[in-house]
């Protein structure tokens, strides 16, 4: 059985003063939600101050990003060592807004999951096709290439915790979700693509998220189908009511 993962990922939003009140808000709301693992990403310099603040609540705490080299002459970046200090034990990684905006690649998305791994940090790995993409009929050739590239020289017994979030990029914040058909249909492959390169053992026991535009409304159908196994969200997840809703799907 894989234990579902919902973890909102709020994105260039929340001051420190801002995410202390939604934790306080939120962590009474998902305080029986035993079945499900509870992240949230905030803003790199948020991180610290609601160390205390998750404490023996059901919330974990993740980064948005992260960089590859441990320390070094790096200006502006941060690494999965100063994270896990300042209280991360997941990490967001290739999010379609980083490989759009700030020009992330296969190549980068791989190293930085090494980094998180080597943290150790739990990456959740994001990929996702664009609506070009999938308008040409290369959705699969698309996501089989993020999975294969984001994965690249990453063995089996490092993989275990790896998390993967399927986000199509045309779903993104658009109000657009892809039907529970089209879902299943892009985790089914991507279960496949990691059955190729892991076996069916670690491919039946990785966690795939679906992101986009997940509401309290859609996320019962995407959680009935069979390898969907949690979400990453970001509108919704920004308040406590919303996001504890989606967290408490059951
Ligand atoms: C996709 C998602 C969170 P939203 O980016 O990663 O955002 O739920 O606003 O579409």
């Amino acid at each position: 059985m894989r234990k579902p993962v919902i973890a909102g990922n709020w994105k260039l939003y929340k001051t420190k003063q801002e995410a202390l009140s939604l934790i306080e808000e939120l962590a009474p709301l998902v305080a029986d939600a035993s079945q499900v693992e509870v992240v949230v990403a905030p803003v790199f310099t948020v991180l610290p101050s609601l160390v205390p603040a998750v404490a023996g609540t059901r919330i974990n705490l993740a980064a948005q990003d992260v960089f590859w080299e441990e320390e070094g002459a790096f200006t502006g970046e941060v690494s999965s060592r100063m994270l896990l200090d300042a209280g991360a034990s997941y990490v967001i990684i290739g999010h379609s807004e980083r490989r759009e905006y700030f020009g992330e690649t296969d190549q980068t998305v791989n190293k930085k999951i090494k980094a998180a791994l080597q943290g150790p940090l739990i990456p959740i790995f994001c990929i996702g096709e664009t609506l070009a993409a999938r308008e040409a009929g290369e959705t699969f050739a698309v996501l089989e290439r993020q999975v294969r590239g984001g994965l690249e020289g990453i063995s089996a017994a490092q993989f275990a915790p790896v998390i993967i979030a399927y986000e199509p990029v045309w779903a993104i914040g658009t109000g657009k979700t892809a039907t529970d058909a089209q879902a299943q249909e892009a985790h089914a492959f991507i279960r496949g693509v990691v059955t190729e390169l892991y076996g069916a053992d670690d491919a039946g026991k990785v966690r795939i998220l679906y992101g986009g535009s997940v509401k309290p409304e859609n996320v019962k159908g995407l959680m009935a189908c069979t390898d969907i196994d949690g979400a990453l969200v970001g509108g919704a997840s920004l308040k406590a009511a919303s996001f504890a809703a989606i967290v408490n799907f059951g």
